[in-house]
């Protein structure tokens, strides 16, 4: 057996960081990475044989457990036909009609491969359509790494986005202005300052990219309510909260209707699938039919669109997974906030539905700045302790736990187990 070490070493001489994405180099909770070999339902196993029950689900895409059955069939299916035309094909259409049929607010829908570049795209499609070039997003709030959307988080109101990342120009960011999460005047001021000009707003309906925030009552609504005022676009950017919360997403679970929606993770089942849509009038802009140029070589990719049908199918056709999953979480996240207060510590338990996460803060969690107060240094022990357990959290506290379908209540009364033995030992 090789061990986690080992392949560290091997990955660092050939890959940044030993990683193909920051986040999973443990870098914020020290330890090493562990190499994933398979997975089954709720659990992981590394190249060692170890066991962890999984709360990352792959960044959310793994709402039914790793390896479902009738996902794999309908991948491997795919496969023998072939794995990639660049060409139109009939899964391509269908999951396009899944994908309106299912989200109200989505007349047209365009695949891509990512999170990162279905946002970067309606970003795009927002511009083109309202002839303006500012767009506001909130500190804290993540929608993947195109330059536009790295900005320092919480640049002022009264300043133009800083890049946030070296290799980004100002050029890029100058137009993306950074307002303050569930707080309707830090973007109100943006709108009466430059009344004409912004195109968009983008907003994490959840945010679950600084841990997990809730919309406060009114939030979500009064940004509906800006954008009708100063026509702007309202975008939803749904890789996470997409086909989680609700089988029409956010959207759906809070009744706020964006003009247009982001989609990553589930859509794909596990496989490289973006996608973005919205009203027909608006993604008429897109090309060949409109003069918004976004284009792909795997987009739509057969095997991809199997892997995102055969979820979002199974998912239709079981409502009741979503009453089963939601109720899950209030009963799992209720529990450890039970726990904290029976033994008399204030941390905090933000969640919805099948999101949550837990800070090490005892102030209320409600934007970014709040998010930031958390212990990290506690957050790291409790990572480290965790995964000795055998419970396998996101290594950064500003990342959200995951519930599935094939988490059981045996197995989230053993995280309660840990969480004890962790109190005990600080
Ligand atoms: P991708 O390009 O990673 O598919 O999606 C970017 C993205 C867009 N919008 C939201 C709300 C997102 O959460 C993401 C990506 N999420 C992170 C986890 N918080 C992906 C994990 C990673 O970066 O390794």
């Amino acid at each position: 057996m090789k061990n986690a070490k080992y392949f560290l070493e091997r990955a660092k001489k050939v890959i940044p960081g030993g990683v193909n994405s920051p986040v999973r180099a443990f870098g914020s909770v020290g330890g090493t990475p562990r190499f994933i070999k398979r997975a089954k339902g709720a659990y992981l196993y590394d190249e060692d044989e170890n066991c962890y029950l999984d709360f990352v689900g792959s960044w959310g895409p793994m709402i039914l457990g790793h390896s479902h059955d009738e996902v794999i069939r309908r991948v491997q299916d795919a496969c023998q036909r072939g794995l990639s035309f660049g060409a139109a094909t009939a899964a391509e259409v269908e999951m396009a009609e899944l994908v309106c049929e299912l989200v109200p607010s989505i007349e047209l829908v365009r695949m891509v491969n990512s999170g990162t570049e279905a946002v970067m795209s309606a970003i795009r499609v927002a511009r083109g359509f309202t002839g303006r070039d500012k767009i506001i997003k909130f500190s804290g709030c993540y929608h993947g790494h195109s330059d536009g959307l790295l900005v320092q988080a919480g640049s002022g109101v009264m300043t133009a986005g800083v890049p946030d990342s070296l290799g980004v120009p100002v050029g890029c960011t100058k137009d993306t202005l950074s307002a303050r999460y569930n707080d309707l005047d830090s973007v109100k001021a943006h709108f009466s300052r430059c009344p004409e000009e912004i195109a968009a707003v983008i907003v994490e309906p959840v945010a679950a990219n600084m841990g997990v925030v809730l919309p406060e009552e009114g939030f979500l609504e009064g940004l509906r309510k800006l954008c009708d005022a100063y026509g702007a676009l309202l975008i939803f950017d749904e890789v996470i909260t997409g086909f989680r919360l609700a089988i029409d997403g956010a959207q759906g679970y809070y009744g706020v209707t964006p003009d247009l929606t982001t989609f990553g993770k589930i859509i794909g089942g596990g496989m490289p699938v973006g996608a973005y849509g919205g009203k027909r009038q608006i993604m008429e802009m897109v090309a060949p039919l409109g003069s918004v140029y976004q284009a792909g070589t795997l987009s739509g990719n057969p095997v991809a669109m199997a892997a995102g049908m055969a979820q979002l199918t199974i998912l239709k056709e079981h409502p009741q997974y979503y009453r089963e999953l939601n109720e899950k979480g209030d009963r799992f996240f209720g529990n450890i906030e039970r726990l904290l207060r029976e033994t008399g510590h204030p941390w905090k338990v933000n969640h919805v539905g099948s999101l949550g996460c837990l800070y090490f803060t005892k102030q209320d969690v409600k934007d970014y700045e709040s998010a930031k107060n958390s212990d990290t240094e506690l957050f790291a022990k409790f990572h480290n302790h965790m995964l000795e357990q055998g419970i396998y959290l996101a290594p950064s506290q500003f990342e959200a736990v995951f519930l599935s379908l094939a988490h059981t209540e045996e197995m989230l009364g053993k995280v309660l187990e840990a969480i004890t033995i962790f109190l005990q030992k600080i």
